[in-house]
């Protein structure tokens, strides 16, 4: 009889040795010690052979072995079908897709190109520097030393108590840079991003981009400057438009001047975004305050230059008739994706 009780430890040492890998030899498993006509079956048919005081260690060594069988089979139908479901997509392959929102170029971007191009035409290239400035660079080389009356001008926040670390309040700290760094003739040209402390409204933000120019070398008179604005105006604003210069006063230059447009909107024959005057302010310029020269160690003597402002958004408000300068800062897709980059 010791051969039934051989067969079937041989049954359980390979109920425990073989590993089915995957769901199929799983299933071959199961009929081979587990089927109504599989192996163990039909040891327990062995049990009537054994003689009476066997058959109760015979009887606990097949319960033994279909245990075995049986936990083995379940842990791995767990492990397949658990890894089929990871599997499975859990979302509806036939559903219609999402389709991706394209973004579109902000317009201040678009107009800030614009102006890039226009100037880079004539000889401009584009500098950049950084928007945390000391005072040095954003107002005491500009012409404007500490208790300067001109400082009011300007609402400025002050990163360091010692008021000497500020957010840039416009991007001439940058043309100082460059006047340090470089001899001339210099004609570049600083996009970027200021900030100011004010109300947040329709008009006005903490936050806004300005485009300035500066152009030095010997020479360089107030026609030339006349003539640099001219071409700009015409290239952005149309052919037909027409220029004036306002007396005005900035402390880094000597004459300075507010620019004007004849009004492209109404023809200057008055409306609401001219108020009835024909005219529409795009900037102020300038040229350069030797004074500024002598800070940056340029001789003013030998080198003479001008320099202009204007702000983007003010640009892009006019030139597509944004009423509301906030809705720049929104980032609503609807309103960004009404301007095509030109
Ligand atoms: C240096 C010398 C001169 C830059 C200039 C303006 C005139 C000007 C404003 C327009 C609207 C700023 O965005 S705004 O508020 N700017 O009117 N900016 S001349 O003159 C400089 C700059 C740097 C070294």
């Amino acid at each position: 009889m010791q051969e039934i009780f051989d067969k079937a430890n041989e049954v359980l040492r390979q109920v425990q040795a073989e590993a089915p890998t995957d769901k199929e030899s799983l299933e071959q498993y199961r009929i081979k010690y587990l089927g109504t006509k599989g192996l163990i079956k039909d040891l327990f048919g062995g049990m009537g052979k054994l003689p009476g005081d066997q058959k109760k260690d015979y009887g606990q060594l097949m319960n033994t072995i279909k245990q075995a069988a049986e936990e083995k089979y379940e842990a791995l139908k767990a492990q397949f079908e658990g890894s089929a479901e990871d599997a499975k997509p859990d979302f509806d392959l036939t559903a219609p897709g999402y389709t991706n929102e394209i973004g579109a170029r902000h317009p201040i971007s678009i107009t800030k190109n614009r102006i890039i191009e226009i100037f880079s035409c004539i000889g401009f290239t584009v500098a950049e520097g950084p928007e945390i400035e000391d005072d040095w660079h954003n107002f005491t080389a500009l012409g404007t030393p500490k208790d300067h009356p001109a400082r009011d001008m300007q609402d400025t926040f002050y990163i360091t108590v010692d008021k000497n670390t500020l957010l840039r309040t416009h991007t001439s700290s940058v043309q100082i840079r460059m006047m340090e760094s470089q001899q001339p003739p210099l004609r570049i040209l600083m996009p970027g991003r200021v900030y100011r402390n004010e109300t947040i409204s329709a008009r006005a933000h903490c936050t806004f981009h300005q485009v300035e120019g500066l152009y030095i070398d010997e020479g360089v008179s107030f026609a030339d400057l006349k003539q640099t604005m001219f071409y700009f105006v015409r290239e952005m604003f149309g052919q037909n438009t027409e220029i004036r210069f306002r007396p005005s006063f900035f402390p880094f230059t000597e004459p300075s001047a507010e620019v004007d447009i004849s009004c492209f909107i109404c023809g200057s024959k008055g409306c609401a975004v001219c108020k009835q005057s024909g005219w529409v302010e795009i900037g102020g310029c300038g040229m350069v305050d030797p004074v500024v020269m002598e800070n940056c160690n340029l001789d003013p003597k030998k080198y003479s230059g001008f320099a202009f402002g204007m702000g983007i958004e003010r640009v892009t408000m006019l030139k597509y008739q944004i009423n509301d300068l906030r809705l720049f800062f929104e980032n609503d897709l609807r309103f960004l994706k009404q301007f095509q980059q030109a």
